[in-house]
């Protein structure tokens, strides 16, 4: 009974959809419009465009500046990024950089909202439930059109990515795609013989559900989660990419809001992983299968040299069957080209913080609000049994300290991942259910899995700035209704 939720009834349209015939996109990167000694400067605006996702159809995104995915932003690490950000929508916006080391006041809190020129009320029923909070919130702190954010890069090299957290409305503003690549380089990185140029590609992964006339039909099925039946990557359907006889490195980011993925290849060949949420793992790491919850990123390096010209491979997502069970497909070309031969046998030193270095431990536990645990799907969710509250903390760090934090799923019949995401801070994985953590997860991290029965420990240190932060599940229908959390590092 509980099994045959809506989120995985209703019907498709991915049949009619065709596979492979759509060349996967690139997301152009973004020029700044000057650069001085405080680092680059950025314009953004989002806005409502039309765009051509199915064949001979239109949809209607929200891009920032009127593409999904919006442009990449390129950072080096030191250099700060200033992005003056306009809303041209009908909709109040924010603007957050998963994975960013970022002072609190441009780290885009839900309530820190971006009016919409001349439509300053909440737009989405979840926004009209939290409206009461919101008008009250959003008098104090909101801005009108536009807002400047400054992002220090202050950290290692790795893939990010900007998108839109406004409360109660993050998950349709990001489904209707307000969300892009953020990339960090550094000098350790570039020093390594890593594919680069047009051999180094970002993935955006997402499902999507369409009406007819080829609009998104966002269906958050109460809340338990929006989905859809179309896999886009980098915003087309099922894509196809032509690839040399050579290493290639993607940088894959599960963008959905509730859809998790299991990525292998079909010719049964390994993915070499090379970094994790927070960049480049310690070494590369031969892997047949990497499990993605949302917003996780991982990095791989594909050697299609292994293949014929001709081949054809395609990248599969094993926890479905038929057309959801395929996400793109490299068709191989040409000679065998040479690259730089071998990966190296190290990529990166990683720092293995120390438990007995923490100060103390915190549990928080992901399930339903306790009161309404029995009505199903559940409505509102909660951490500790507690509804996000912006005005109070529900954990202060001292600006310094290591501390472990415990994420508890308690066994429960609705079988949806909650991906725990720590803001400001990355951490490791000490230990999932008393063993040692999966080895596609060994590194830096913002964001993990947690699914039933799940107890998960992970460490970190609160560095670099002090102010208000947030965690919460990055499935976005349970961040918008209420599976957040504010903790401040004092
Ligand atoms: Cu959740």
């Amino acid at each position: 009974m509980l099994q045959a939720c809506s989120l995985h009834s209703h019907p498709g349209n991915s049949e009619a959809v065709p596979r492979f015939a759509t060349a996967l996109p690139i997301p152009p990167v973004l020029e700044p419009t000057r650069s001085d000694e405080h680092g680059e400067y950025y314009e953004l605006e989002a806005r409502e465009s039309a765009a051509a996702i199915l064949p001979g159809k239109q949809t209607m995104i929200r891009g920032y500046n009127g593409i999904f995915p919006g442009p990449t932003i390129k950072a080096m690490r030191g250099r700060a990024t200033h992005v003056r950000f306009t809303n041209k929508l009908q909709t109040p916006v924010v603007t957050h950089l998963h994975g960013g080391h970022t002072p609190s006041d441009s780290d885009g809190w839900p309530t820190d909202v971006i009016l919409p020129p001349g439509h300053p009320v909440p737009a989405t029923p979840m926004q009209m439930d939290h409206l009461r909070d919101f008008r009250r919130m959003a008098r104090a702190s909101a801005s009108k059109y536009e807002h400047n954010y400054t992002y220090p890069s202050d950290q290692r090299a790795a893939t990010l990515w900007y998108h839109d957290h406004a409360m109660g409305a993050t998950g349709q503003n990001v489904y209707m795609g307000l969300a892009g690549f953020y990339l960090v380089e550094d000098e350790d990185e570039r020093s390594l013989p890593l594919p680069r140029g047009r051999y180094d590609i970002p993935l955006m992964l997402c499902v999507r559900q369409f009406n007819d006339d080829g609009s998104f039909q966002y269906k958050p099925h109460g809340h338990a989660g929006a989905d859809g039946d179309v896999i886009l990557v980098n915003g087309a359907p099922w894509p196809a990419l032509q690839v040399e006889r050579r290493k290639y490195r993607f940088r894959i980011l599960n963008a959905s809001n509730a859809t998790t993925f299991t990525l292998a290849l079909s010719s049964a060949l390994p993915f070499v992983q090379i970094a994790t949420d927070g960049g480049l793992m310690a070494r590369p790491l031969e892997l047949l299968r990497i499990p993605m919850a949302m917003a996780e990123r991982v990095e791989v390096v594909i050697d299609f040299s292994a293949y014929a010209a001709g081949d054809s491979v395609v990248l599969r997502n094993t926890e479905k069957q038929g057309p959801l069970g395929e996400i793109m497909r490299f068709d191989i070309t040409g000679p065998a080209v040479s690259d730089h031969g071998q990966l190296p046998d190290h990529l990166s030193m990683i720092e293995n913080l120390r438990p007995d270095a923490a100060v103390r431990t915190r549990t928080f536990t992901f399930g339903p609000r306790p009161e309404l645990k029995d009505h199903f799907p559940p409505i509102y969710w909660a951490i500790n049994g507690n509804r996000f509250d912006p005005e109070l903390a529900q954990a202060e760090s001292r600006l310094g300290d290591v501390e472990i934090w415990r994420f508890v799923y308690e066994k429960s019949p609705f079988k949806q991942t909650h991906p725990p995401h720590v803001h400001l801070v990355n951490f490791q994985i000490l230990d999932r259910n008393g063993r040692a953590p999966g080895e596609h997860e060994r590194g830096w991290k913002d964001t993990l899995r947690l699914d039933s029965g799940d107890d998960v420990h992970v460490i970190m240190r609160f560095d670099g700035y002090r102010g208000r932060y947030l965690m919460h599940c990055h499935n976005l229908e349970h961040e918008d209704y209420d599976m957040m959390m504010r903790f401040d590092v004092v």
